[in-house]
């Protein structure tokens, strides 16, 4: 087994989970490598955060793909190309094939912004203030085929405030993502998480 652990990073948008994840890495000198930062849209803003330090860049357009299973393979391909022990969806914005999730079973991980398992799909914050919930947060999990329901490796909580708003929650909720999804990234990196049960077991 090769000590460093490679890991590929599917991002849509603004891509900053991505950063804290690549921050860390370096100011902690974790075993791993960002293989490859991969988007969906060519107008992610991530994207030149990665190029800015030196992370290899892909596109796979999900428009110019027929169909799912299309993009899925495509992606696929793309994302083999650079051998990743561990693939992580930061803001990844694409439903994913069962043939895709499978795949990459037990090596795929992705940051919901919500205490799963309330609130899975989108619109997380919104479907928080109108539920009247006074605590939300964000969930780190195993991607399995049913979406937002695989084993749950880390969460945070954050209250909810009588004057919040869908923008003011979310930036609460982010600034916890920002925390525990490098955590649970480097737990991985470590080899310290087993799935048993459909329990994630983290080793000390
Ligand atoms: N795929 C599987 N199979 N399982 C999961 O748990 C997944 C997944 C793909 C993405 C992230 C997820 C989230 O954290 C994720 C988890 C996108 C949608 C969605 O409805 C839902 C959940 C998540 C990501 N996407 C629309 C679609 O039709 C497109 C929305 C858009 O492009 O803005 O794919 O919330
Ligand atoms: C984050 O809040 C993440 O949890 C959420 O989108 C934001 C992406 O921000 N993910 C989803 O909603 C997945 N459907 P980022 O691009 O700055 O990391």
């Amino acid at each position: 087994m090769r000590a460093m652990k490679n890991i590929v990073i599917l991002i849509s948008g603004r891509g900053s989970n991505m950063q804290a994840i690549v921050q860390a890495l370096t100011k902690e000198s974790w075993p791993a490598h960002i293989a490859a930062v991969i988007s969906n849209r060519a107008d992610a803003e991530g994207l030149a955060f990665a190029r800015q330090h030196g992370i290899a860049t892909e596109v796979v357009a999900n428009k110019d793909y027929a169909s799912r299973e299309q993009f899925d393979a495509a992606l696929q391909a793309t994302i083999d190309r650079f051998q990743p022990d561990l693939v992580v969806l930061a803001g990844f914005m694409r439903i994913l094939t069962a043939s895709f999730v499978e795949h990459y079973d037990g090596r795929m991980l992705n940051i919901h912004p919500s205490l799963l398992p309330n609130f899975p799909g989108l619109n997380t914050h919104q479907q928080a203030l109108d539920a009247g919930v006074k605590v939300h947060g964000a969930t780190v999990h195993f991607v399995t085929t049913t979406l937002d329901h695989g084993p749950i490796v880390t969460q945070a909580t954050v209250p909810v405030l009588a004057d919040d708003t869908e923008q003011s929650l979310a930036a609460r909720v982010l600034i916890q993502e920002h925390v525990i999804y490098p955590q649970a990234v480097r737990w991985f990196v470590e080899g310290r998480l087993s799935v048993e049960g459909g329990r994630v077991q983290i080793a000390r």
